[in-house]
């Protein structure tokens, strides 16, 4: 890989944690370039003409072209890897996950850690706070579909890892900040463990 890659991002966020821990077990390396997104950094007119019209991060920067959305980027670092199956059913499975993972894991298991642990519950607007229970209980039917896929399965997709656990494992683990309780998923507590056994493994911390 010849082209420089910048990650932009904001660390505590699962969405660009994907995209470092994807680099990570391939041994890609990585620019990292910060945005504070409580003081609206990726608002700014300079970073909506220049990184992302659609104001959010991440966005993977590939020599002088920008890529937003996390799992796309995931895609493309991993493109011709062991974390993309070469099996047709598999890799449109993986991209079920992936898609799963966006419109029924992530606007609530990802959103009520946004609200309640960096936000503050104390802090909400009034549409925030009507809508926690509706987002809690779609958050809870997301981890439990989850969990009844790996009482049987090791990985989401195949024998291995592929990107639709990567995809998932960057707010399961830390759900808990949003108030879900995993010990309720025994299953998924196992997979967290096999996924963060794999070698190259990164936390999000890192
Ligand atoms: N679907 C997008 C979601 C991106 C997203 O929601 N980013 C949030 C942080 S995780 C953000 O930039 N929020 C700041 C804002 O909306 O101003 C992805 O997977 O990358």
């Amino acid at each position: 890989m010849t082209e420089r890659l910048t990650l932009h991002e904001y660390a505590p966020s699962g969405n660009c944690y994907k995209i470092r821990l994807t680099a990570a077990l391939l041994g890609i390396p990585l620019e990292r370039r910060g945005y504070d997104i409580l003081k609206g950094e990726t608002r700014t007119p300079a970073f909506l003409a220049d990184v992302n019209a659609n104001g959010r991060i991440p966005v993977l920067q590939i020599g002088d072209r920008f890529l937003p959305e996390s799992n796309a980027a995931c895609v493309w670092l991993a493109s011709d890897s062991r974390l993309i199956p070469a099996d047709r059913f598999d890799h449109a499975d993986m991209l079920r996950w992936m898609f799963f993972e966006q419109y029924n894991h992530e606007p609530n298991v990802a959103t009520l850690r946004f609200w309640l642990a960096f936000i503050g519950e104390a802090a909400l607007s009034e549409s925030q706070r009507a809508q926690l229970p509706a987002r809690r209980a779609a958050g809870q039917a997301a981890l439990a579909l989850m969990d009844e896929h790996l009482a049987d399965h090791a990985f989401f997709v195949g024998e291995s890892l592929t990107l639709a656990d990567i995809a998932l494992y960057a707010y399961t683990h830390v759900a808990g900040e949003g108030g879900f309780d995993l010990a309720a998923f025994p299953a998924v507590s196992g997979w967290l463990e096999r996924v963060a056994a794999q070698p190259g493994h990164l936390p999000l911390s890192a």
